[in-house]
């Protein structure tokens, strides 16, 4: 089965665009969505109001590039992330992906983490130049092997994988090339590497992603200039939609996936877009990273306008979590209060949709570990585990905790 991971994160730089259709038309109903659901004053251990469907698959999501290190091992080619993380400058305190997590060699270690939540299921991604160094010609057997292993583990201890195809690792050799995304060659390239990864996969992996959030690579890569490949006035000369492109693309998926972190406020309008965007307060409270407002209600609205708009009958939640500035205090406990707080509402908004009847399947929290957070680098926290980059020694937070209640109860606690 293919689905589609698409945002509805606010962009990390520049305005929003019509892109944020999901969070737009979301925010578009946000009061309604203050309406507390009634709460008897007898309330038993686990109200029924509080729990989620049977079956509901609880889980967790990283990225290749952001976490698993090894970058030149085994065969993997360059990618454009390598390639902005080296230039100086590209990045927070000149932080690489070379090392990351380590999640390569460590992957069973990471394995156990999940299972030790309770994690149902993973999002993990395939890095394309792992498996076709060049990007397209021969394949690297090693690269695939490592996902083969990966998948192996989790099968074996009883965890569903969700693969994505493309979170933004493309073949630097591609970009050189062709142009990367700018040419129809990388599109039919990938195809061949998706074609690839499914036929060797396909039998233990029931889930594939292709695209993670085509948005942010585009337009933060391709227009912002503030991610890889760097680019700012990209465009002149891509190819136009055919009619032809158009009926592929319109091809119908099994399942959609949505990274929903934090709401854009709107109010309609008599111009033919139909709305403007309201500049959120001041003081209106955010995580830590600058670009996410706190508005838990995005989990309820996103979803509902997913079904209702396109009408689609499998829902994800592919990502959803935030960044903190985690430390270990003193006993060595990580307590990450504002995390939990985050779960507790952004989870009790999914809740109300689920019990509504929109058909939200499962639910992945980013991020498992602590990792490289693109142009951030390390310095923005993610993971329900948290990670000491310089002895690769893994801790769950507090938020593990909980999370792991969630999952035990199926139910918000
Ligand atoms: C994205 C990516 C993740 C991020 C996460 C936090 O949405 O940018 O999918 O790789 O790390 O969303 O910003």
């Amino acid at each position: 089965m293919a689905g589609q991971s698409v945002s509805s994160k606010i962009a990390k730089a520049g305005s929003p665009s019509r892109r944020d259709v999901i969070k737009l038309a979301g925010a578009g109903a946000l009061l309604p969505a203050t309406a507390a659901s009634a709460q008897t004053a007898d309330v038993p251990a686990v109200s029924a109001s509080r729990s989620f469907p049977p079956g509901f698959l609880w889980g967790a999501a990283t990225a290749s590039y952001q976490i698993e290190g090894a970058w030149q091992e085994d065969g993997r080619g360059e990618s454009i992330w390598d390639r902005f993380a080296h230039a100086p400058g590209k990045i927070r305190n000149g932080d690489t992906g070379d090392v990351a997590d380590d999640h390569y060699h460590r992957y069973r270690e990471d394995v156990q983490l999940m299972k030790a939540l309770g994690a149902r299921t993973y999002r993990f991604s395939t890095a394309w130049p792992r498996v076709f160094p060049q990007g397209t010609g021969n394949p690297n057997p090693k690269g695939l092997d490592f996902y083969n292993r990966l998948v192996d583990e989790l099968l074996a201890n009883g965890i569903e994988p969700f693969a994505t195809l493309y979170h933004w690792d493309l073949p630097q050799a591609l970009q050189d090339s062709v142009g990367g995304w700018e040419s129809r060659d990388t599109a039919k390239a990938f195809a061949d590497y998706a074609g690839y990864v499914a036929e060797k996969l396909s039998d233990r992996v029931r889930k594939f992603f292709t695209t993670n959030e085509l948005s942010a690579f585009v337009e933060l890569g391709h227009r912002d200039g503030i991610f890889a490949p760097f680019l700012s006035s990209a465009g002149a000369g891509v190819p136009k939609f055919t009619d032809e492109d158009l009926r592929a693309i319109a091809s119908p998926l099994d399942f959609v996936g949505i990274n929903v972190y934090t709401p854009v406020y709107v109010r309609a309008i008599g111009a033919p877009s139909g709305y403007e965007v309201v500049p959120p307060a001041k003081s209106h409270p955010r995580m830590a990273s600058s670009w996410q407002l706190f508005g838990p209600e995005a989990l309820y609205w996103a979803p509902r306008h997913l079904q209702k708009i396109w009408n689609v009958k499998e829902i994800y939640i592919s990502e959803n979590g935030c960044g903190a500035a985690d430390e270990p205090a003193a006993d060595g406990i990580v307590y990450d209060t504002d995390r939990i707080m985050f779960l507790r509402s952004y989870l009790a908004s999914l809740q109300r949709a689920t019990a509504e009847g929109v058909p939200v399947r499962g639910y992945f929290l980013w991020s498992l570990l602590d990792n490289f957070e693109w142009a951030d680098g390390y310095g923005t926290r993610f993971g329900l585990v948290h990670v000491d980059y310089a002895s690769q020694k893994r801790t769950p937070k507090l938020s593990a905790a909980y999370y792991s209640e969630v999952i035990r109860r199926n139910a918000l606690p």
